[in-house]
């Protein structure tokens, strides 16, 4: 039974499950041939080098005054990229592409109704820079925070990089979460300015997103010195504007064709702070610094998802997510692509609209995560079938991990059949991609993440730090640090240092606080938070195991498992549309735990649910689902994107 999962320190899946035997898939040959990174030696120009190969990354920017040092490691674990070198991102993004690109589409946007709108990047370096006076006239100065909190507009972007350009870091809070967190991460960011909007679309519905902010400002300790709003819905909402609020679009008409200087940014200075998605606990305030963070996602967009100036590129990720803004902002921008920006939901007005996007635009790259693949294969094969997706040569997947049944269905259905597919393990706190196969380099393996990239130092060990032999269960962690990492948190050093880094004998260890096993390749597979542990009738059961389990049951689409405060494991299942749940379903759950696991993991109870609870980045949030098994009152849960679904799985349990 060990082998199986129970315990929680032996999960290695088996082919039903996460991480599967080792079917190695090559990566086609015509792929390789034109693929930016093509060549093995990478890997050992980078074990030479130690950190300074990371020049590599750095010479992918345009550089104000040049770095004296690429990394300063004098005072671990607070690592210092690139230091005495200047730059400026939204120059990077914008300004240097003008000389060779300037009427190259850089932004393509589908608004919820249908609605296009197209910037080059001419376009784009005349709304930014007017944008950037703008916020100047406003009083904002370098360093000082703007939190931004739009939906997938074009507005947003380019506000980013407005304030990039103007040396304030900014603070993007996704458009779903409430007014209460909203005003804590203003509060947390200390921000007095913030760039909202009238409101959007939910479906047919037009949303006040105004009031929100509203709400939230009543509640914040300080007070806001300037709110600007953009107006989205037009006629659909008229919002009365106060005395400190001013409409985007009147400020960048008295600005437009005004010029700003892009302000020269220390390596280390602050590009923005992300709140992180808090599905374990309160959330955190990650910095990002403006040099190692831009060089890391830059050579990453390059050499991980081989993004090229001609490719037309979509991240489907919500900019409000790390993912939006190092894949879907700063990395395609950086390289000089064309990126789609989508505000709609994948399922309107058909559930093909996804593949209509990428048909119509000729996508090249997509993007996306596992929990949006999961909605496409319950939704079915079918829409993707009926569209031509010819012009895709590379998928990427990232948030969780993917089981093979998933990887296939993407490969076989939206890739081609022979697309490769990088799956990338990272975090809010890495900044860019850490581990994943370079797509021209080394071969996949479905369900499993891949190497290390090449200068990413990550190992699984044991309690002690020692590493575990393959296929054993361990902590992911990583030894040296990397460009990207964060610089800090706004919680302060000494959090920093207590939720991040262990001091080992020979140096400091960053924790990722996911557990992994690694395979006799290297290749590792991402088992879940070590958190996602429950301890019940005398066994730790990882829940990730557990919930592959379930997952592979015909009709289940997912699951999460969590334990009461009785003793007891509770699961919640959503089932494929047309798929009603009953009796035999439930036994079937039971049955194939039992027989993967043991009699000891059959669920007490199966709750249906039409959805699970989700972050914004679609992962589930177990920490409230254990609250509504045990009848507990809910911790945070403002990170949570879906919370109308709460009163039906309360109501659901209660029932069921
Ligand atoms: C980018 C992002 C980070 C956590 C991370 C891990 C999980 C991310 C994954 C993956 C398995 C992958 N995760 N990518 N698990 N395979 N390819 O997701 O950032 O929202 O901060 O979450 O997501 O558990 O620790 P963030």
């Amino acid at each position: 039974m060990d082998d199986a999962g129970v315990d929680g320190r032996r999960s290695v899946g088996r082919d039903d499950g996460i991480a599967s035997g080792d079917d190695a898939v090559d990566p086609p040959a015509a792929f390789r041939d034109r693929a930016v990174a093509n060549d093995v030696g990478v890997y050992e120009a980078f074990e030479t080098e130690g950190p300074d190969a990371w020049r590599r990354a750095a010479d992918l920017l345009d550089w104000v005054s040049d770095y004296d040092r690429v990394l300063d490691d004098g005072d671990p674990p607070f690592y210092e990229w690139f230091t005495g070198g200047t730059l400026n991102a939204a120059a990077n993004c914008v300004d240097r592409h003008l000389d060779e690109r300037r009427n190259q589409l850089a932004i393509r946007w589908f608004g919820k109704r249908g609605e296009r709108r197209s910037y080059t990047y001419l376009d784009l370096h005349r709304e930014v820079n007017a944008l950037a006076a703008g916020l100047r006239d406003l009083g904002v100065e370098e360093d000082d925070v703007v939190t931004l909190y739009l939906p997938m507009v074009p507005e947003l972007p380019i506000a980013m990089l407005a304030c990039a350009r103007i040396g304030a870091p900014h603070n993007v809070v996704f458009a779903g979460l409430s007014a209460e967190a909203l005003a804590t991460r203003i509060d947390a960011a200390d921000s007095e300015y913030l760039i909202t909007c009238d409101g959007y679309y939910r479906r047919e519905d037009a949303f006040n997103q105004k009031s929100k902010a509203d709400n939230a400002r009543l509640r914040i300790d300080g007070d806001l010195d300037a709110t600007v709003v953009v107006d989205r819905l037009g006629d659909a909402l008229d919002v009365t504007l106060g005395g400190d609020e001013h409409g985007y679009e009147a400020i960048v008409d008295a600005h437009d064709g005004a010029t700003v200087e892009p302000v020269a940014r220390n390596a280390t200075d602050l590009l923005f702070v992300m709140y992180t998605s808090g599905t374990t606990g309160r959330p955190k305030g990650v910095e990002h610094a403006t040099g190692g963070y831009l060089a890391h996602v830059a050579w990453t967009t390059r050499n991980v998802l081989d993004v090229r100036p001609d490719d037309t590129y979509w991240c489907a990720a919500d900019i409000g997510w790390i993912t939006g803004h190092s894949y879907g902002v700063y990395g395609p921008l950086a390289t000089g692509t064309t990126t789609v920006l989508y505000e709609g939901s994948p399922d309107y007005p058909d559930r093909d609209r996804v593949w209509d996007l990428i048909e119509r635009n000729a996508v090249s790259i997509f993007y996306t995560s596992p929990t949006a693949i999961r909605s496409f294969m319950k939704w079915g094969a079918e829409y993707p079938d009926s569209h031509d997706l010819s012009s895709l040569r590379l998928l990427g997947t990232v948030g969780e991990s993917i089981t093979p049944k998933a990887w296939r269905w993407y490969r076989e259905h939206v890739g081609g059949g022979d697309a490769p597919i990088v799956d990338t393990w990272w975090q809010t706190e890495t900044g860019a991609i850490a581990l994943a196969t370079l797509p021209g380099v080394s071969p996949m393996k479905p369900g499993k993440v891949g190497p290390p990239l090449p200068g990413i130092d990550a190992r699984v060990v044991d309690e002690d730090g020692e590493p575990v032999d393959p296929g054993e269960p361990g902590f992911l962690t990583i030894a040296s640090p990397w460009p990207g990492m964060l610089r800090g948190l706004r919680e302060g050093d000494e959090r920093y240092r207590r939720e991040y880094w262990l001091e080992a004998e020979d140096g400091w260890r960053y924790r990722t606080g996911d557990g992994a096993t690694v395979d006799e390749d290297g290749y590792v597979t991402i088992l879940g938070r070590v958190d996602d542990v429950i301890n019940v009738r005398a066994h730790r059961f990882n829940t990730g195991k557990l919930e592959s389990v379930i997952v592979g049951a015909d009709g289940v689409t997912e699951a999460a498992v969590v334990g009461d405060d009785g003793g007891k494991i509770v699961a919640y299942v959503t089932t494929r549309s047309g798929i009603e749940p009953d009796a035999a379903l439930r036994e079937t759950i039971g049955e194939r735990l039992a027989a993967s696991v043991g009699d000891v993991a059959r669920p007490d109870r199966i709750v249906f649910t039409p959805e699970l609870p989700k972050t914004r980045s679609g992962k589930i949030m177990r920490r409230l689902l254990e609250d509504i098994a045990r009848g507990d009152e809910f911790g945070d849960i403002s990170a949570l994107r879906n919370p109308e679904v709460v009163g039906e799985i309360e109501s659901a349990v209660r029932n069921g």
